[in-house]
């Protein structure tokens, strides 16, 4: 049987350089003679991915918590193609994942223990990696986007609850201007 694949996720807020980090990391494993494969969460394409996609689109409203078990039940629907891709020696590298759906959702004000729960039994990372950036850095990289969550406000909270999600399955990984000072984000 095929030695197991990694699961290597990859977080950061918006603007942190994940996708290319993650495509990077992908091509880096190929060329080292790994199967890999990048995987993105959300999966726009499925049919919760669409809701989701016009939720962050600002296109349809969503109270905070359907929107929240929306992206959960995205990652689930993905569980069984992932593990299969894993048991068959595939590392996957995944940008976002429980993580995100946790710290954007208590970063709007909901519990993050009820935000902890639906992602309960979801597979286990091997590795975490986070990619810090300070907001004000993350500003600086040609502003945010214009999808609902693409705000400083709302950014700055995030990184601090992706703060508290963290343990020793995280590497912490400092981008440009990512250490803290006061007074600065
Ligand atoms: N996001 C992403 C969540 O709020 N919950 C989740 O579970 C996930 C996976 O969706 F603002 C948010 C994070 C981001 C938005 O992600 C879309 P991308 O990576 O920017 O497409
Ligand atoms: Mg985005």
């Amino acid at each position: 049987m095929a030695q197991r694949g990694l699961l290597i996720v990859v977080e950061g807020c918006d603007r942190s350089g994940k996708s290319t980090q993650c495509e990077n990391l992908v091509a880096q494993l190929q060329q080292s003679g790994n199967n890999a494969e990048l995987v993105k969460f959300p999966d726009r394409t499925t049919q919760t991915g669409k809701m989701i996609d016009s939720y962050l689109q600002q296109k349809s409203d969503l109270d905070d918590h359907a929107i929240h078990l929306l992206f959960s039940a995205n990652r689930w629907e993905a569980m069984k193609a992932l593990s299969e891709k894993l048991n068959s020696g595939t590392t996957l590298v995944v940008d976002r994942y429980a993580f995100s759906g946790v710290a954007f959702s208590s970063a709007k004000g909901l519990d993050l223990e009820w935000c902890r729960n639906p992602d309960i039994g979801l597979l286990t990372p091997d590795i975490v990696l986070f990619l810090d950036l300070t907001i004000d850095e993350a500003e600086k990289r040609g502003g945010f986007g214009q999808e609902r969550y693409e705000k400083r406000e709302l950014q700055i909270k995030v990184r601090d609850e992706f703060a508290k999600l963290q343990d020793d399955t995280w590497k912490s990984v400092q981008r440009e201007g990512s250490t803290r000072h006061l007074g600065c984000h």
